[in-house]
């Protein structure tokens, strides 16, 4: 038994979501609803749309591609609800925890969130964005699974990479070097590890794990 709950809107829109006391999806804001029963389809051909996920503290799956559910993922008894995407949405903010993240064929903007997130942006030229260290640190990394180098960015510019110094300021790319104790250093390891040192001890603080070519002209907003 499945409901379906079409919604159709002009422009870009942005779908929150939230808990409600019986754990099952509800869309927060104007889109409200509690008497959700197992299945909510999100039907949008408009407009760039965003998933928001950022207020959901267990671990997520979310597939945007077109079919795609996405559900809470350790809830005991197994997902008692789910989204289903009947049409495109191009943007994904994930939940607080580790999530595992499928991107669709179009260019996605996609933020893990907290937590060390599984993220695959498949086709399209896909940007992954990063807002504060916090989100993929050395114990709880997130991996970008598909990184197609030339097409794909990683967006790092609203990073603070030195907190040693009041502001925000970019990180230096120092390449395949080792940290020298200069708080905002980062480097590309020879597997694909990006690592920050944003307090200067020369351990790395921010991890990024990418699966499959990077250079330095994919990373955004850092000096070279
Ligand atoms: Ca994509
Ligand atoms: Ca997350
Ligand atoms: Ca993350
Ligand atoms: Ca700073």
């Amino acid at each position: 038994m499945s409901l379906k709950f079409p919604i159709f809107n002009l422009g870009d829109t942005t779908y929150g979501f939230s808990l409600n006391d019986d754990e099952t999806f509800a869309i927060g804001g104007e889109y409200s609803s509690h008497s959700i029963g197992n299945c909510l389809f999100i039907t949008d051909d408009q407009g760039k749309d965003t998933f928001n996920f950022n207020l959901i503290r267990q671990g997520l799956t979310i597939d945007i591609s077109l079919g795609g559910e996405s559900f809470v993922t350790d809830l005991e008894d197994g997902p008692k609800a789910k989204l289903v995407c009947e049409s495109a949405i191009e943007n994904v903010i994930g939940g607080r925890a580790g999530d595992t993240i499928y991107g669709n064929d179009f260019g996605n903007v996609i933020i893990g969130g907290l937590g060390g997130d599984d993220i695959w942006g498949n086709e399209g030229a896909d940007t992954f964005v990063y807002r504060n260290v916090r989100q993929s640190t050395v114990a709880n990394h997130d991996t970008i699974e598909d990184f197609q180098t030339g097409l794909d960015f990683i967006n790092l510019s609203r990073v603070d990479a030195d907190s040693t110094k009041h502001g925000r300021q970019h990180f230096d790319f120092i390449g395949h070097k080792n940290f020298s104790h200069d708080a905002g250093e980062l480097r590309l390891t020879a597997s694909g590890h990006l690592l920050g040192d944003t307090d200067g001890d020369g351990h790395a603080d921010f991890r990024i794990d990418v699966v499959g070519d990077v250079h330095k002209a994919d990373l955004l907003g850092i000096h070279l």
